[in-house]
Parts: C-alpha cells; sequence; structure tokens
C-alpha cells in the first residue's frame, strides 16, 4: 500500500550515507562496462596451486593504480543466482527470500540503472553466450529498459566453442566485440561470463592449468574453470585496449555468487587449511568487486559491504545524485558508508561480528559470543531484508516517482533478432 511504500522512504531516506566528494564524477560521462564473473568467490584471488597463480590476471588488477579492488564484499544472493546479482547491481533492492526474482517479479516496475543512465543519454546493453530466455532475462531486461540484449542468436554457439552453460568465456568476449565498438557512446554494457560454472569441468584439451589435488572433483576443477576465466578477462582487456574504449571505460568486475556450495566442506579445509564452521563458511560468502577508473588513483577498499552496495557506489562515480532513487545499498566509498552485511537468508556480517542462524561470533576469531552483540544489527538487516521484500512483493515502485524520472513502458523494448 502507499503507507508500507511512506515507510520505506523514510527508513531509506534516513539511512543515506553521504556521497564522497573526492570520487564523486571521477567518472562522469564515461562507458560503463560490467562484468559478472561467474561463481568467483574472493578466497581465489592470490591462490596458487603447483606454485602457479590460479588468477594472475585479477591478482595485477589488485594494485593496479586506477583500480579499487574491495576485499570484504560479500554476495547477498537467494535462488536466483546470477540473475539476483543482475538485480541488486540495476535496483539496489534485495532480491527474494525464495525464488528468482526475475521469474517472480519481471513484470514489475523498476527504476533501474540502465534507464538511468539511457536518461542520462547512455545506450545500454547486455551480452549473454546463452538463450536471452534464461532466468527470464528477456522479460526482466525490458523492466530495466535495456536496450539491446546479444544473447547467443548474435554469436557463433559451434559445437567447439560452446561448453556446460553456454558460449565458453573466450570466444564470447572475441564475438562481442563488433557489437560493442558499435554501440552509440557513452554506453552502459553488462558481460555475463559462464565459464567458470558447476560443476567446473572443461572441454579436453582447454586447459593445462593444474587441478587442485583435493578428492573433491568439483573443487579440484574449479581452479582449472578460474583460470580459464581470468586468461578470458585479460584477452577482454586486451580487445578494450585495441579499439581504444579502454581509456574512456569504465569497468566494475564483480563475482556473481559462491562456487563452493557447503557440500565440499571437506575439500575446503584442505584448500583453505582451516576447518569449514558455519562461521568460516560465512566469511567465505566474499566475492571479489574490482572498479577500474580511468584517470583515477585506485586502491584497496577494505569497507566491509555487499552487492546491493554497488549501484550507489557506480553511479556516484559517473556523477549521478542517487537522492530520488529508492536504494538500500550504501555507497562504498562514502566516507560513512555502512558496514552492515545482510546474507539473503538473514545471516550477518559486520567488521566486529558474524551472524549465522541464531549465533553469534566474534571476528576474526570465530569465538562464540553473547547474542546480545549480534542483535542490534541483526535487527537492523531484517529490517532492511524486510522493506526491500515489501516493495518487491507489493511492486510499490509504481507508486512512486523520481523527480525527474520517466517512466520505463516495457514494451518500448524488443529483443527478438535481426542479425544473422
Ligand atoms: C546462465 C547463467 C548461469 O545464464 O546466468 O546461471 P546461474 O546458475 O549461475 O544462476
Ligand atoms: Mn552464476
Amino acid at each position: 500500500s502507499s503507507n508500507d511504500l511512506t515507510d520505506i522512504r523514510n527508513f531509506v531516506s534516513s539511512n543515506r550515507t553521504p556521497v564522497n566528494p573526492e570520487y564523486f564524477g571521477a567518472a562522469k560521462g564515461m562507458n560503463v562496462i560490467y562484468i559478472s564473473m561467474e561463481s568467483l568467490q574472493n578466497f581465489m584471488i592470490g591462490k596458487t596451486q603447483n606454485g602457479q597463480e590460479v588468477t594472475p590476471f585479477l591478482n595485477s588488477l589488485v594494485n593496479d593504480e586506477n583500480t579499487f579492488y574491495f576485499d570484504n564484499v560479500f554476495h547477498q544472493v537467494g535462488q536466483g543466482k546470477t540473475s539476483d546479482a543482475e538485480f541488486m547491481m540495476a535496483n539496489s533492492l534485495f532480491p527474494l527470500p525464495s525464488g528468482a526474482v526475475a521469474m517472480e517479479k519481471a513484470q514489475n516496475t523498476y527504476q533501474a540503472q540502465p534507464a538511468i543512465l539511457s536518461q542520462n543519454g547512455y545506450t545500454t546493453a547486455s551480452f549473454h553466450g546463452n538463450n536471452k530466455t534464461f532466468w527470464n532475462r528477456d522479460q526482466l531486461y525490458k523492466s530495466f529498459g535495456i536496450d539491446k540484449f546479444y544473447d547467443s542468436a548474435y554469436y557463433n554457439m559451434s559445437e567447439d566453442d560452446v561448453w556446460n552453460y553456454g558460449l565458453k568465456d573466450k570466444p564470447f568476449f572475441k564475438e562481442s566485440m563488433p557489437y560493442l565498438t558499435e554501440l552509440k557512446q557513452p554506453f552502459e554494457a553488462k558481460f555475463i561470463t559462464l565459464s567458470n560454472h558447476f560443476p567446473f569441468d572443461m572441454a579436453p584439451g582447454d586447459t593445462d592449468f593444474p587441478a587442485a589435488e583435493t578428492n573433491d572433483k568439483v573443487v579440484n576443477g574449479y581452479f582449472q574453470t578460474a583460470h580459464y576465466m581470468d586468461e578470458a578477462l585479460e584477452e577482454f582487456f586486451g580487445y578494450l585496449k585495441e579499439s581504444g574504449l579502454y581509456d574512456n571505460t569504465m569497468i566494475v568486475m564483480y563475482g556473481d555468487h559462491y562456487g563452493i556450495s557447503t557440500n565440499h566442506n571437506r575439500a575446503m579445509q584442505q584448500v583453505t587449511g582451516e576447518e569449514i564452521t558455519p562461521y568460516k563458511n560465512a566469511q567465505l560468502q566474499r566475492i571479489p568487486l574490482y572498479i577500474h577508473v580511468p584517470g583515477t588513483k585506485g586502491k584497496v577498499v577494505h569497507e566491509y559491504g555487499g552487492q546491493v552496495d554497488i549501484r550507489q557506489t557506480v553511479l556516484h562515480l559517473l556523477g549521478i545524485n542517487t537522492n530520488d532513487f529508492i536504494s538500500f545499498g550504501s555507497d562504498l566509498l562514502s566516507p560513512q558508508h555502512r558496514e552492515i552485511v545482510p546474507f539473503r537468508n538473514g545471516d550477518v556480517v559486520t567488521p566486529e561480528y558474524t551472524s549465522v542462524g541464531d549465533k553469534c561470533y566474534a571476528n576474526p576469531t570465530g569465538e562464540e559470543v553473547d547474542l546480545e552483540s549480534c542483535k542490534p544489527f541483526k535487527e537492523y538487516a531484517q529490517k532492511m531484508l524486510d522493506y526491500s521484500d515489501k516493495l518487491v512483493y507489493g511492486d510499490l515502485l509504481r507508486f512512486y516517482e523520481p523527480r525527474g524520472f520517466q517512466p520505463i513502458n516495457p514494451e518500448d523494448y524488443d529483443y527478438t533478432t535481426d542479425q544473422t
């Protein structure tokens, strides 16, 4: 109801964090590329196997002079996995407690980032080497106001180039370049990688990187598929440099969700050298986040945050004021960034404490402590999730008109293939 909307608006505006004047507008007018790094968890950054780095390219970006690398950012997805992460990038709302929001609520009214950017002069596009109907994206993207959707119909899906969930990452980036360079600038383009997907196996001959040496095939293969994705990312950066796009494009790369579930705790104990307790498992939900901004001095950022925070961070770097939009996230570069990270299942991580189920742990020892220590932020996190759920289930943005924002009409978008 509109009463609910008023409560939500009050909650969101009383929790607003100020922008950081040092970075606001640092990427003004630039293109934006998002890369969804399939299943990549942060523990893989810096990891080695037989003395070789698993992700040498991503490791090199940690200290790149124009890159912000965030080492305490967590995924917040539910059952919608990749699509839940996309939903957070676009809306700074939480996905749903059960089911995929892309399946359940694609027809809602949204005031999504592609629509916002499009009304700031941007062309918006998404690239994905699988069918456009996967995760109901062809519906969802219309509600987000995404102009162009390059799905498998635009790629050479030859047997050699396809494995597991779709087009392999290397041909995916390579074949995307002609489409990308044709987009009218400035653009926002999203790339959804697929090769590092469960069960993490590879076509024979696609890798000579050593597998991990546990008794668990899934964990062992993860090292190889992650290495392949890392190589593909490096190639993509090469293409961007060759095309000249690199110098006026902000690149946002994020792990979409965990790759290794708790079914593999025993092998993960071998990989991390520690028993995977519920506390440790929560810590393992970190995903890598990189934001590369040409001409801006980057740094390693240790703020605790989640995927819901990324939209605020990116829009502020682009110099776009977000006060009129309903966002649950808080700019990771804000001097007052809020370090409370709700997981979609209600667990919560802060710099000091970790709440898992009905237990409270102190960081970094994982020692169990009195519930009172977790209570204040656990309640706050629950409130955030509840308000977000109320908004999404009730489709409440249809009653809200951000100043200067033109409502999106999904019927204005058409992803039927005009190529081939
Ligand atoms: C397929 C890709 C994988 O389109 O998004 O989906 P996931 O299983 O990771 O959600
Ligand atoms: Mn995924």
